[in-house]
Formats: structure tokens, sequence, C-alpha cells
């Protein structure tokens, strides 16, 4: 989302820089967007669709990978139908041209029963209190940085990782600006990061037990007569009902679990409550823990019950400028939200907003019997390194009749393929952020075009992700690829959304031609649903209803982006709900404190793992770019002193990490960084798989602690992973 400025020379990308003028970045740049040309020019970037020969791999042309894909998945459909068969979608989904327009189209053609996805060893408990309190599946506020004075900040590191469900270029100078103005900034999280350095106040708080001190905040605000929704009181139902769920989780009876003094929690919630304007904002570290929903729940009580709810400097929800096909909440859910409406075949879980536990996925392909997995897409994921219980998933894949990757490295998960198509790559095709806009700090939009053209394979063919998706759709329909021409496909599918826009009651173009309409749209693929989501947003033309409104046409013509300016209040568009009010004390997550209330009385573990990410590295994938791998290595398990001293460890030297799911060895780095009793482990590391092919991330392999993580450990309400907080036993290796 940050503008770049790419110099071009020779045919190679000689240098990345920030664009100055971009409206949105103004600048500011992070590793990740430099990495752009190392990642293009990577020559382990797979630029052929690969084919399994044995044990290795054969570059073939895209008819022939096509076929073998048509062969493969076709064998698995007929013998068993498409319940054997399912998609896994990884990260990259959200932040690729092609995928993030596409992914959704795919789902909804492709017919099958189940899909497994990285959101839930992410952010599922956002998506079920969206979906639950607000009526959206991806009804997520954003905290209002620019305005804010007072920011409550969990389990987020944005000094690493530049924030994740909030988008702000420089959100450590937007953090220094809310100090410069006499603000406060606090920080809650296990390790003392980067983040919690440069803010005025930080809380080392025992993992997972983040919805402890929230609901102990929540206590003191409502005992104290310091809850003060105003406005929002009208719009809200259930807050008593939280007063009264909420009285027994005192500071006194939760210090202990969270090991922060209750007259901390106590000080925090009075200035919570005094701050004239504050934002609680939880991330990563709120969500992938045993408590990940009720911890994400009381982040909006909090908001709710001070009143900073959709309120400048509070938290707001972003009027992306562009219509979004993958943030909507699928028709099924026209009636509701019903949750567990089906339940694994192996071991039961129940489906929640159309998931199960990503962790589910190992079994339901190693455990034989009616319904057993037999064939997986794999869309932009590497579930090897990223997903729990890791080891048995690698040992699960190579069991398939059938594996399809969609993805550009020939990495630790798609080593296993039978075929990997490549995609192209970021600077190979135009890009404007899809999804991620919806929780920008700025209702800002921009475009750019593609920088390189890719190169053909004989048959003249290279297709885009989106032409990929369709045809793999298109096969698990029955089409043969060589018959499946998928702009045709993309023509069927655009319609159909242009004729259910139009048909909608309230909608910008309702009881319009739908034809004319499709007509009007400039060009195919990602770039028409572009044009059409554009016109179609707040600011769009509207097909002419809004005359100047914007078009993708417009937005070409500014290089720099377009700032439609700060967030405004709209509560009332976003709310979806039955009743047409803000849901705050939904069953299904209200009956999850009798769990909480336990883990008041549960002992301490002696020691437990949390995950962390470094600013030179994104998740599992940026390994293999020369210039991020660089100085000492990252991979090591952080450790207090006094926890070194106690289990015989020393700095540099390796460390047996074990959990009742595995074990790994790894070198210890002693730091008082860490809250005594908690352990640091970076993810997306274990690059050392024989028959990988990444050159730059295998000399620098690291360990994956997902090894470390039980599948069976999540959060009951979301079913989302729980990877931090996972107990483990540490010695000198
Ligand atoms: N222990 C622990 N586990 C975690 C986390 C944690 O904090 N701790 N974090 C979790 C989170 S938040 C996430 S989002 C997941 C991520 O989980 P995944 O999405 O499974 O993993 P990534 O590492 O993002 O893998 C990205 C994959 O996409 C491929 N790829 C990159 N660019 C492109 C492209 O343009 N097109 C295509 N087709 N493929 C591409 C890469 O080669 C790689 O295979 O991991 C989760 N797992
Ligand atoms: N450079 C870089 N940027 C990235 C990524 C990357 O890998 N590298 N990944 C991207 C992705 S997919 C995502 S989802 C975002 C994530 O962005 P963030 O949410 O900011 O994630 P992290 O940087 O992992 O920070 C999580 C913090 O939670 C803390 N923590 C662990 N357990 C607990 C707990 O129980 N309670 C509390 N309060 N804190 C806890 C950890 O110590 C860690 O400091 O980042 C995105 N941006
Ligand atoms: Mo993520």
């Amino acid at each position: 989302m940050c503008g770049l400025e790419i110099t071009v020379e020779g045919g190679r990308v000689a240098r990345i820089r920030p664009n100055p003028d971009d409206v949105w970045s103004r600048g500011y740049i992070c590793p990740k967007g430099v990495s752009l040309g190392e990642l293009h020019h990577d020559p382990d970037r797979l630029r052929q669709p690969l084919v399994r020969d044995g044990d290795r791999f054969r570059e073939v042309g895209w008819d022939e990978a096509l076929d073998e894909t048509w062969r493969r998945l076709r064998a698995v459909v007929d013998a068993h139908g498409r319940e054997a068969v399912t998609a896994y979608i990884g990260n990259p989904t959200v932040h690729n041209f092609s995928l993030s327009r596409y992914v959704p189209a795919f789902i909804g053609m492709a017919g099958l029963p189940v899909v497994y996805s990285a959101g839930t060893v992410d952010q599922w408990p956002k998506n079920l209190v969206g979906a639950l309190c607000y009526g959206g599946i991806w009804t997520i506020a954003t905290p209002d940085l620019d305005r804010t004075e007072y920011l409550l900040m969990l389990g987020a590191n944005p000094h690493a990782s530049q924030g994740s469900l909030v988008a702000a270029p420089d959100f450590l100078g937007r953090m220094a600006a809310i100090r410069a103005r006499g603000g406060k900034v606090v920080v809650v999280d296990p390790r003392r990061t980067g983040t919690a350095e440069r803010a005025d106040e930080w809380l080392p708080i025992q993992p997972g037990t983040d919805a402890l001190f929230l609901a102990a905040i929540a206590s003191v605000l409502f005992a104290e007569g310091l809850a003060r929704p105003g406005a929002l009181a009208d719009r809200v139902n259930g807050l008593d009902e939280v007063e009264r769920l909420l009285a027994g989780f005192t500071p006194d009876a939760v210090a202990d679990a969270c090991r922060l003094p209750a007259d901390t929690i106590r000080r925090i919630a009075r200035e919570l409550a005094a701050a004239p304007r504050a934002a609680v904002y939880g991330r990563i570290g709120t969500c992938t823990q045993e408590f990940g929903t009720l911890a994400s729940w009381l982040v909006e009580v909090l908001n709710v019950a001070t009143g900073n709810l959709d309120r400048p400097g509070g938290s707001m929800f972003s009027n992306p400028v562009a219509w979004t096909l993958m943030s909507q909440t699928p028709p099924e859910y026209a009636g509701g939200f019903a949750l567990g409406r089906w339940k694994t075949r192996v071991r039961g879980a129940a489906e929640v907003l159309g998931q199960v536990p990503v962790s589910c996925l190992a079994e339901e392909i190693d455990t034989p019997g009616a319904g057993q997995l037999r064939a997986l897409i794999t869309i932009a994921g590497n579930p090897v390194l990223s997903a729990p219980d890791a080891a048995r998933l690698d040992a699960a894949l190579p069991k398939l009749e059938c594996m399809i990757a969609v993805d550009n490295w020939l990495n630790e998960t798609t080593r296993h393929a039978h075929v990997i198509l490549p995609g192209l790559s970021a600077l190979e095709q135009p890009h404007c952020d899809d999804m991620i806009w919806a929780w920008a700090v700025r209702n800002a939009i921009k475009h750019s075009p593609a920088i390189f053209a890719a190169e053909p394979d004989a048959s003249g063919r290279r297709p885009a992700e989106w032409e990929i998706l369709l045809w793999l759709a298109g096969i698990l329909q029955g089409a043969r690829p060589a018959d499946t021409d998928p702009r045709a496909l993309d023509a069927l599918f655009f319609g159909g959304l242009v004729a259910l826009f139009a048909s909608a009651p309230g909608s910008p173009i309702a009881g319009r031609d739908p034809a004319a309409i499709v007509a009007a749209t400039a060009g195919v693929g990602p770039e028409r649903m572009l044009d059409f989501s554009l016109r179609v947003g707040p600011w769009g033309d509207r097909y002419g209803a809004n005359p100047g409104g914007l078009t993708l046409a417009e937005l070409a013509r500014h290089p720099n982006g377009i700032d439609k300016g700060p967030l405004e209040p709209r509560l009332g568009e976003v709310l979806r709900t039955p009743s047409g009010k803000l849901e705050l004390a939904p069953a299904p997550i209200t009956a999850d404190l009798a769990r909480l209330r336990a883990r008041m009385r549960r002992d301490r573990e002696p020691l437990v793992l949390v995950s962390r990410r470094h600013v030179r590295s994104n998740n599992s994938w940026m390994h293999n770019a020369p210039s991020l791998m660089t100085g000492k290595d990252r991979c090591t398990l952080l450790v207090h002193p006094a926890d070194a001293r106690r289990l015989g460890l020393e700095d540099g030297k390796p460390a047996r990490v074990a959990s009742r799911a595995g074990s790994v060895v790894v070198p210890a780095e002693v730091s008082d960084e860490m809250l005594p009793g908690v352990v640091s482990l970076p993810h997306g590391w274990g690059h050392d798989k024989p028959g990988a092919s990444l050159s730059v991330a295998s000399r620098h392999a690291g360990v994956c602690n997902n090894v470390l993580a039980p599948g069976d450990l999540i959060d009951v309400p979301s079913g989302n992973a729980v990877v931090n907080g996972v107990p483990v036993e540490v010695a000198p290796a």
C-alpha cells in the first residue's frame, strides 16, 4: 500500500525508493516494499509450471500443466466426489491484485464443500465478533491513530509488522505523534518489543490472559460509574447484561493470572475513561490464543463502554474507496449467523462462519474412511510452516492422490504438489490493494501499472492467477481446460455479479440495465472488477449517476494515489444485525465466560511459548530475498536471564524446546525483554526440507515453531488456533 518509486535500468530493477509524493505513505516505506525487486528477479521464483515426475519436478508448458491438473483432479472427483477435494487459501491472497479479487470467484464457482485458510491461525475471532456484534464477518473497527489521545494496544508489534488489521504507514511515527500531542500509548505484551520500548508504558502480561485483563478494566468502568457510552447507548443492545456478566472479573480477581498488579489495572481503566479520545486495539497476540474471541469481544466492549466507538480519535470504520467482494458476507447468512451447522469428520470440530480449524486438515487427509480428503489445492499458502501441528501436515500431504499448488515458489509445502501453477510477480501485474483498505487510517486508494511484461511459454501463454483460478474452478465443474476460456467464465461471473447488484434494492446501480453496466466497464479480470468496485464505491461515478465520480481511468491519472480524508462516523451504515443494533452480548460469545472464569483459578504453567515477527521478513516466504537475510541469525529462542540460569541455557548455545506436539533445537538468545516464564520463537522458519528450491532461505533455515503447536489447542468459540501461550519445556541441547 505504500507508494514506491521503482527505477529500472537494462530491464532490471536498479532501485526501489519510497515515493515522497504518495498521498498515503508520504515517503515512508518498510523493507518488504524494498524487496519487491529481489523477489521479482529471484532465480528460484517459478516462471513456468512444474509437474511431478517421481521424486523430481519437470518444467512444462501451460497446456501440459493444465492437462495434468485435469487428469489428477478429475480422477479424484470421479471416484470420490467433490467432498474429497479441498483448498487452502494463504495470506498473500489479500495482497495480490488478481487473487484478492478472484479467490472469492473461485470459491463460489468451484463448489467445494469445505475450504481451509490461514484465517483460522490469524483473525477468526475478529470475524466472529464482527458477525455476531455488527452483522458482518469483516466488520472490524480501526483505531483512529491520527486523532486519538490514548492508545491501548494488546498483542501487536507494529515495530515489526507495520500493523495488521490497521493499515497505517509509519505506524511508529504516528505513535510518536500521539505522545507529542500529550496523549499516551500503553502496550500490553509479554515481550518488551520495539513497539513497547516506544510507548509510555509496557504491561508485561501472562500470555492468554488478555480477556481477564480487559474484563477487569470493564468491571472497574461499570463499578466506578465510568462507563459512558454517550450517543452509542441507543444503538447498543446488551450493555446491562455485559455489566452483570463481568462484575466478578475484578482487578483483584484477575491480577494473579495476568501477573499484573490490581492497582495498575484500575489505573488503566481510569485513564482510559478520562481520555478525551481513546482507542483499544488488539491483534494477533490477542487472537491466536486460548481466549481469542473473548479478548477480541472485550476490545469492542471497552470501545463501546467508553463511548469511543465510531467517533474521531476512537475506534472507527474505514470507508474503502473501492467496494470489495472478498469482504462481503456470503448470501447464505442472509437469515443470520447460525454456527456449528456441521462438524468435521475426524475430531467433530464445529464449523464457524464456514471454516473449521486449519489444524483439522492433516487429520482429514491421513485418517482413512468415507469422506477422507484426497485432493488439495493450495493457493498462495505455506501451511507446512504456518499451520499448527506442522509435522503431521508435512507427513500427511504425500498421502494425497492429487495436490495442486498455485504458488510462485517450490517450497516446504509445494514440494508435495503434483502440479505447481505459478502466478505473475508483483511487478508483472498492475496493483491496487483490495481488502486492507477496509482497515486503513484514512480513506485512500492507489493504482499502479505493471512494470515488466511476463515471459510466455513456447505456445505463447503466461496466464495471470485469476485465469488459473477460473481454469481450476472449471475443471472442478467438469470443463476440460482445453475447452475452457477463462475470459468466458469471467464474463459469466462478472455479468452475474452486476445483475445481483442491479437487482439489490438500495444498491448504487439498483434498477439499471446490467448489460449496459457490463458494457460500460473497462478491461477484463481484476481490472474490470476494480473499475466496477470503484464506480459503485462511495466516491464512484455510479455509471453516470454521480458525474465526475471515480472510475479506474480517473484513478490511473493519480499515480500518487487519491486521499478522501480521515475516517468519519458510519456505524449506522455498517450495522447489519437483525435488530439493527450493535449486539454487545451475543450468547455464543458470552457462553465462553465460564471457561474464562475457570482460567482465573488455574495454576500457571512454568514456561509458555509465544510467537514473534521481524521487520525484514514476511511470514514464511520472503526469506529467499538476499538483502532481507543479512545480519545475525533471527530464528532464536528469546529467553529471560532468570529462566536461562534456572534451565542452564547459554546465549548463542542450542536449546531443545519440547511441547506435547513435538520438539525443535534452536539457539537461545538471552534477553530481559521477555517476561520470565515466557519464551519466544519467530514464525515462518524451517527451510531445511529436502526437495524445496529456496537457495537463499535454505542457508538460513531456522526451525518451524508450529511443530510445537498442538493442533487441538483452539479458542473454543471461533476455532482459531492457539499458537501463543503453548506450554513448553526447554533444556540445553
Ligand atoms: N506459530 C505461528 N503460526 C502462525 C502465525 C504466528 O504468528 N505464529 N501467524 C499466522 C498468520 S497471521 C498468517 S497470515 C499465516 C500465514 O500462513 P500462509 O499464508 O500459509 O503462509 P505464508 O508464509 O504467508 O505463505 C505464503 C505462500 O504464498 C506464496 N506466494 C507469495 N507470493 C505469491 C503470489 O504472488 N502468488 C502466489 N500464488 N503465491 C505467492 C509463497 O511462496 C508461500 O508459499 O501464518 C499463521 N501461522
Ligand atoms: N515485517 C513483517 N510484517 C508483517 C508480517 C511479517 O511476518 N513480517 N506478517 C503480516 C501478517 S500476516 C500479520 S497477521 C500481521 C501481524 O501483526 P501484529 O499483530 O503486529 O503481529 P506481531 O508482530 O507478531 O506481534 C504480536 C505480538 O503479540 C505478542 N503476544 C504473544 N502472545 C500474547 C498474548 O497472549 N497477549 C498479548 N497481549 N500479547 C501477546 C507477541 O509477543 C508479539 O509481540 O503482520 C503482518 N506484517
Ligand atoms: Mo496474518
